[in-house]
C-alpha cells in the first residue's frame, strides 16, 4: 500500500491526501514534520534527503515534492479529465501548480509565517508586509483569470491544477489581514467546497 510520510496538517502533504482520495487511492499516513518525529531524524532523510514533507513510497519507490507526487499518483490512477494527456492542455494544469508551489511559497512566507504564525526569520515586519501586498497583487491576478474562466483553474473541468490552487485559497481566506474581496475566488472557494475530499483535507479549518 501507497505510504505517505508527513503530517496531516502540513500545506504540501494535503495535496497528496486530497488527490488520494479523488481517485480513491488507498493509503497509509506516518506522522513526520514540525511536531511530530523530526524529519531531520536520520531514519526521515534516509528516506528523504531534502528533509522536507511530504515523502511517498509506492511499490517500494520513494517520492518527494507534493506536485510530482500528485501528478506521479494522477498519471498512475488518474483519467484524462483530471490530469490530461494532451500537451497543451497538461501545461494549462501545470502552469498553475507551479505558480502555487513557487510564487505564492514566497509571499506566503511573509504573510502566512511571518505575519500569522510570528516565525523568525519570516516575521520581520517589512517581509511580513512585502508578503501580504504580494499575496493580495497573486489572488487578484487569479481573480482576473477566474472571472473569465472559471468555475475551475482551467476550465469547466476539476483538474490537479486545481489542488495546489485550492490550498493558496483556502489560506488566502485564512490570512488575518484586511483583504480585498475578489468574488471569483470567493465562487471558486465553494466550488471546490462541494468536493468532500477538499472539505476533509484542506477546508478543515486549518489555514
Ligand atoms: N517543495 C516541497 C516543499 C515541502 C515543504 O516545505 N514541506 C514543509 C511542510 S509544508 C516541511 O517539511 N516543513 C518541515 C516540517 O514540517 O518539519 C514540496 O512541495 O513538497
Amino acid at each position: 500500500m501507497l505510504r505517505i510520510l508527513g503530517r496531516a496538517n502540513s500545506f504540501n502533504v494535503r495535496k497528496v491526501l486530497w488527490v488520494c482520495d479523488e481517485l480513491n487511492i488507498p493509503y497509509r499516513r506516518e506522522d513526520w514534520g514540525r511536531g511530530f518525529r523530526p524529519t531531520t531524524d536520520a531514519e526521515f532523510l534516509r528516506i528523504n534527503p531534502i528533509g522536507l514533507v511530504p515523502a511517498a513510497i509506492d511499490d517500494g519507490e520513494v517520492l518527494r515534492e507534493s506536485n510530482t507526487i500528485v501528478r506521479y499518483l494522477a498519471t498512475k490512477h488518474g483519467t484524462d479529465i483530471i490530469y490530461p494527456k494532451d500537451p497543451l492542455r497538461r501545461a494549462r494544469v501545470e502552469q498553475w501548480m507551479d505558480w502555487a508551489n513557487y510564487e505564492t511559497s514566497i509571499s506566503l512566507r511573509g504573510a502566512f509565517l511571518g505575519g500569522m504564525l510570528n516565525e523568525p526569520p519570516w516575521n520581520n515586519p517589512w517581509f511580513v508586509e512585502q508578503g501580504r501586498r504580494q499575496i493580495t497583487k497573486e489572488v487578484g491576478q487569479l481573480e482576473e483569470h477566474l472571472c473569465c474562466v472559471g468555475p475551475h483553474v482551467t476550465g469547466d473541468d476539476f483538474t490537479i491544477g486545481d489542488i495546489p490552487t485550492g490550498l493558496v485559497v483556502n489560506r488566502w481566506f485564512n490570512l488575518n489581514f484586511d483583504k480585498p474581496e475578489y468574488p471569483s475566488v470567493s465562487r471558486y472557494y465553494e466550488t471546490l467546497s462541494t468536493r468532500p475530499a477538499f472539505m476533509r483535507h484542506v477546508r478543515n479549518g486549518l489555514p
